[in-house]
């Protein structure tokens, strides 16, 4: 019944920021997914008998994944692998069902925001017992273990039956499956005032949720459509197609610039919103106001306390190091700690965990709470509804107020996508070698490569980025990307404070020139490059 594969290792299965990710091709290789699954199950200690939460955004190759993965979890004596109807979980579902179940860990397939079908991305992701992505210890073990493998084992048994709810047997091993909405849509209704909500819509409040054709549409029908009454029309591109419609499932404003472009227009809804393949960004729009990732943390941290779930006050905030400093000025404010970690949901698990942070946040459009270890999009846009319910003011207004308040944080980023791998690594070691001497030049105070200890179990992870610090609170961070499939993606993050209300409305790109003009310069962009523009600003 369970058989033994002899095989041998592949280059490059290092698991990066989020998870195993390459081109849908790669993945196909023969032994390719059975030789990083092997070497999860290999890394980890103490799981027979114990439940495996088993899923995915829907992209293609994500069933047949989750039938390799079923038979070698039987294989491997897992006593119970509790899978999403179809395959299908949103990242932050997955979450959530590993901590209900007090499963011992996860299987996430996702390449998240990456394009997919059958030239696209796929990917595979462990996650831990408190719900969260695995963190570097065990990642670095699995990547040890890809690259000695030499065999590996599954079941010979027939597919199991994905679609029909309820209890199947594998090689001995129960197969559960389970409808993927509805444990994460009761947690949302312990978190959210769903009547004060229900309300807003009914009085007439409009919005377009954009689920890209990813994980989101059957989540977002249930609960907004559905539970919170939004009419019918509000979710767009609800059902989940393998290849996301041909589209990038990435909620910014070029991916999903139509949405911007109606929320600006006169036919605008009071809210639009949108996430990306797996469920964990949100992108916010509303009428005539974008909210950029970093302010809409800083604006749900100073609001959360709106919400049922969060009305007794937050232990602390945490940001990933390049995400704006809005959310430190919330934290200050609030006299609660704030939080600088490393870019990666992973790096946050240990301080919601040990609850010294509630709600964390990256500029990549990624938000959560502890209510789960993952970012969450629909939270996300569930938690300003309900603030935009109570506070009976349009985003704009709320936008304005914050700032007037806070202070603004002018932020962006310009990402150089698929450039050559080692002009790359040059333009990020020359910036390296020439730390000392950035000091004292253009008003610089500080450059470093950002290094994080982490304060809850003493972890360094080094090489997370060169800051680049202005005296003024201005700063540039230069990182590479860990999510990419092909060459390397430059990411040059970009911002500015301005406490002056008398200067909150300027163009961001305007109010950014001077820094984005000096990005240029210390690292010679072009020249290692060969690019003289970013192919994205966000
Ligand atoms: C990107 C983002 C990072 C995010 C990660 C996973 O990583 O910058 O903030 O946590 O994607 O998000 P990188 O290494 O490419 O900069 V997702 O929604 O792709 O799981
Ligand atoms: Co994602």
């Amino acid at each position: 019944m369970i058989k033994t594969v002899a095989t041998t290792p592949f280059e490059g299965q290092r698991p990066g920021t989020s998870g195993l990710r390459k081109k849908v091709p790669v993945f196909q290789t023969p032994h390719y997914v059975e030789n990083f699954v092997q070497s999860v199950f290999d890394s980890l200690a103490g799981f027979a008998g114990k439940t495996l939460v088993l899923g995915g955004d829907g992209r293609y190759f994500n069933r047949e994944t989750v039938q390799t993965v079923l038979k070698m979890a039987a294989a491997s004596g897992f006593g119970r692998v509790v899978v999403g109807q179809g395959g299908i979980l949103s990242t932050p579902a997955a979450s959530h069902v590993i901590r209900k179940r007090g499963a011992f860990g996860g299987l996430i397939l996702s390449a998240s925001h990456n394009p997919g079908g059958p030239d696209g991305d796929f990917g595979i992701k462990y996650n831990i017992g408190n719900g969260g992505p695995a963190p570097e210890a065990i990642t670095e073990a699995i990547f040890a273990h890809t690259r000695s493998i030499r065999e590996y084992r599954i079941a010979e048994a027939p597919d199991c039956d994905l679609d029909r709810l309820g209890e199947t047997s594998l090689a001995g091993m129960v197969v559960e499956v389970i409808d993927p909405v509805a444990d994460y849509q009761a947690l949302m209704e312990t978190l959210f005032d769903f009547t004060a909500i229900r309300a807003l819509f009914a009085g007439g409040f409009t919005m377009r949720f954009d689920a890209m054709s990813a994980v989101t549409g059957p989540y977002a029908h249930a609960i907004l459509e559905g539970a919170l009454g939004a009419a019918p029309g509000t979710v767009m591109n609800g059902t989940p197609l393998p290849d996301f419609g041909g589209h990038h499932p990435d909620p910014n404003l070029v991916h999903a610039k139509h949405l911007y472009d109606l929320a600006m227009s006169e036919a605008a809804p009071d809210l639009c919103a949108a996430s990306d393949g797996d469920g964990d960004r949100n992108l916010i729009i509303g009428r005539g106001q974008f909210v950029t990732p970093s302010d809409s943390v800083a604006m749900l941290a100073a609001n959360a306390h709106l919400a049922p779930g969060y009305a007794a006050g937050l232990a602390g905030i945490a940001r990933s190091m390049p995400t704006s400093a809005a959310a430190d000025r919330v934290a200050q404010a609030l006299g609660i700690a704030s939080f600088e970690t490393p870019t990666g949901w992973k790096f946050f698990g240990n301080l919601l965990d040990a609850g010294l942070a509630t709600i964390c946040g990256e500029e990549s459009a990624g938000t959560g709470s502890n209510h789960v270890r993952e970012k969450d999009g629909l939270w996300a846009v569930l938690l300003w509804l309900n603030i935009l319910a109570v506070r009976k003011q349009s985003v704009a207004e709320i936008v304005r107020e914050h700032w007037a308040r806070y202070g603004r944080n002018y932020y962006s980023r310009h990402d150089y996508e698929e450039v050559p791998a080692d002009g790359a690594n040059a333009l990020m070691q020359a910036l390296r070698d020439g730390l000392a001497a950035l000091v004292g030049r253009h008003a610089i105070v500080a450059a470093d490569d950002f290094a994080y200890h982490d304060p809850v179990d003493g972890s360094l992870s080094e090489h997370q980025g060169i800051r680049v610090l202005f005296g003024d609170g201005a700063r540039i961070v230069y990182r590479l990307s860990g999510t990419g499939t092909a060459g390397a993606t430059l990411r040059v993050y970009l911002e500015r404070y301005e406490p002056d209300p008398s200067q909150h409305a300027i163009d961001t790109q305007a109010a950014l020139a001077k820094l984005i003009v000096l990005a240029e310069e210390l690292a010679g962009i072009a020249r290692h490059t060969g690019r003289s523009a970013p192919s994205v600003i966000t």
